[in-house]
């Protein structure tokens, strides 16, 4: 996927908010964000691509993506940035704060930042006005506080993105990213590339396209900063202390730490360039395994590096087999343009069959979703169709699921002979995010006590810089899960993330299984799992953890008893 249709796709996006909050057309408004969720999901460089030809998009939005792609803007986005000040559209970002709302609260208390509406709640200038309960003030003040927190933190996926365009542009000797991003956490502050080649390296990488501005530049070390304004560090390192220097740029500094206190009380030196003796001696410098074994412990995979225990097991030669990529089996929570996604059933199955799956379901929304007009005819008919589509693919096997939705109450859309004949039902909780915390508990219970609920959908219901988790007793909630045998699903969206590494390590102590599905509402989004797959590396979990790197057999059986 090019990243000239992620930036059309966000500038279109933009210009929909922007719509919005000047009392624009609602109608336009959904189709400028149809027409940018099209074009991030289109498979082909937009730049390669006639734009009339994406669904949704028409004449007009065909203009203004043609002169995006020109100039990096287009007139109407420049005239709505020029009206509405900066600080009332961030405003509207901070989660459960409406576009209606940010406009009220400029036009009538001049409140045009975050920060001033901090203050504002704070010192009660707030109380009294309709709309804005109590309840309401303190949501905002959470998302607020969470906005501050992420901060410049972007999530995995737009890093990955950027890094990989970079390593790409750079012709060195050997190349790699280090940092959080080799760690996979779920959001990076900035990325830290690591190369061995000649010294114009630099000269090159401070003229890529990309770069917006150049923070500070030497011959081993240069910082900049790129157009969607992320910090890139590039480091040119020798040949020689290439191992040394990846373990010490991707960290953690924790894990960093605690090796480094290995290698002294054998009266050694630690450092980006080596492991040397008490004469300063090379021991070890040239690959990471080298560095490791000299230190007497196994190889620690990256994502574990983060002193949880990972240095104690190394040593011991406990370290388990982590799940890897290539283990997955197939995926349990994908759509098609029946509901919200935007390419068809024929050709979704198309591509997980290129991807080499075992099995694949399909899992359109429930009717409860109102906007997604689904009835239970249109799912019967969806499932004759797959059932025709099995035909073409002998080794896939084509499941035919859903994906509910979990009531305010626990209860989902369609009675248990319904349900029943689905392979797989996922359910998740798609509104109501702010019940109480004991209210949200006993819906996610109900929803795992239902036998025929499978699988719990993005559990947390989070999106990274936009939406809080939910609140829930996750203890009692995947106590329930591991009694109920009700999966939990690692959703290996980017901005999702969802489970989180931290609470897939606490169901694991339920003995909770997982599943890792890429959630995926166009093509490209299949190979999102990778996200998903280091979720489960962080929390050290193994093929067995997962029902989709199990035999079909195994995850048929298993489905059926829970
Ligand atoms: P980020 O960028 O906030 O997502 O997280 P990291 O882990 O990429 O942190 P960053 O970019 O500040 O540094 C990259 C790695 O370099 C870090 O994981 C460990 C190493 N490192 C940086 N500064 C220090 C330090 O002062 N001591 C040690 N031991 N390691 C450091
Ligand atoms: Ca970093
Ligand atoms: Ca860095
Ligand atoms: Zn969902």
């Amino acid at each position: 996927m090019g990243r000239a249709n992620d930036e059309a796709a966000a500038a279109l996006e933009e210009y929909a908010d922007l719509f919005a909050l000047t009392g624009g057309d609602a109608f336009r408004v959904r189709s400028y964000q149809k027409a940018a969720k099209a074009i991030a999901g289109f498979p082909d460089d937009l730049r390669q691509t006639d734009v009339r030809k994406i669904p949704g998009v028409g004449e007009a939005i065909a203009k203004k993506v043609e002169e995006f792609l020109a100039r990096g803007s287009f007139r109407q986005l420049d005239d709505l940035r020029g009206r509405v000040p900066e600080g009332v559209r961030r405003l509207t970002r901070i989660p459960t704060l409406g576009p209606k709302k940010a406009l009220f609260l400029f036009q009538e208390l001049g409140i045009d930042s975050p920060v001033a509406l901090a203050e504002a709640i704070r010192a009660g200038r707030l109380s009294g006005l309709k709309g804005f309960g109590a309840r309401t003030e303190e949501n905002l003040l959470k998302g607020i506080e969470q906005m501050e927190q992420s901060g410049r933190r972007v999530h995995l996926g737009v890093a990955m993105d950027l890094a990989e365009r970079v390593i790409a542009s750079l012709p060195a000797d050997k190349i790699a990213y280090a940092g959080s991003l080799r760690r996979m956490r779920e959001t990076i502050g900035d990325i830290d590339i690591l190369a061995v080649g000649p010294v114009e390296l630099m000269e090159i990488f401070v003229g890529q396209p990309y770069v917006a501005e150049v923070i500070a530049r030497g011959e081993r070390k240069t910082s900049v900063r790129t157009d969607r304004g992320m910090q890139v560090d590039l480091r040119v390192v020798p040949a020689e202390s290439w191992g040394a220097a990846l373990v010490y740029f991707t960290g953690s500094k924790e894990h960093n730490v605690r090796i480094r206190e290995m290698a002294v009380k054998k009266g050694w030196k630690l450092s980006e360039y080596g492991l040397f003796d008490g004469d300063d001696r090379v021991i070890a410098a040239q690959s990471e395994e080298d560095i490791y074994h000299a230190l007497g412990m196994a190889w620690v995979p990256p994502a574990l590096r983060e002193d949880g225990g990972e240095v104690r097991a190394a040593l011991r030669d406990e370290l388990p087999r982590l799940i890897e990529l290539g283990d997955i089996k197939g995926d349990l929570h994908t759509h098609t343009d029946l509901t919200d996604g935007i390419a068809s059933l024929e050709d979704m199955v198309a591509a997980a069959a290129r991807r080499g799956y075992s099995y694949y379901a399909v899992t359109d929304h429930a009717p409860d979703l109102a906007m997604q007009r689904m009835t239970l005819e249109k799912a019967l008919e969806q499932r004759g169709q797959l059932a025709d589509l099995q035909a073409k693919y002998p080794d896939m096997r084509l499941l035919h699921g859903t994906e509910l939705n979990i009531a305010p109450d626990g209860a989902v859309d369609w009675p248990g002979d319904v349900l029943r004949g689905f392979d797989v039902c996922v359910a998740s909780v798609h509104s109501h995010f702010t019940q109480s915390r004991d209210e949200m508990t006993r819906r996610f219970i109900a929803a795992c006590e239902n036998p025929d609920v499978h699988i719990i959908g993005h559990p947390t219901t989070r999106k990274i810089g936009k939406r809080p988790p939910v609140d829930a007793d996750w203890d009692a909630v995947f106590r329930a899960a591991g009694r109920t045998g009700t999966i939990m699903e690692i959703d290996s969206y980017p901005d999702r993330a969802d489970l989180p590494s931290d609470l897939v390590r606490l169901a694991r102590h339920h003995g909770v299984k997982f599943s890792i599905d890429s959630d995926s509402h166009a093509i490209p989004h299949l190979a999102h799992q990778r996200f998903g797959v280091g979720i489960a590396q962080r929390a050290w979990l193994t093929t067995d953890d997962v029902v989709n790197t199990w035999p079909l057999d195994r995850l048929l059986a298993f489905l059926r008893r829970s």
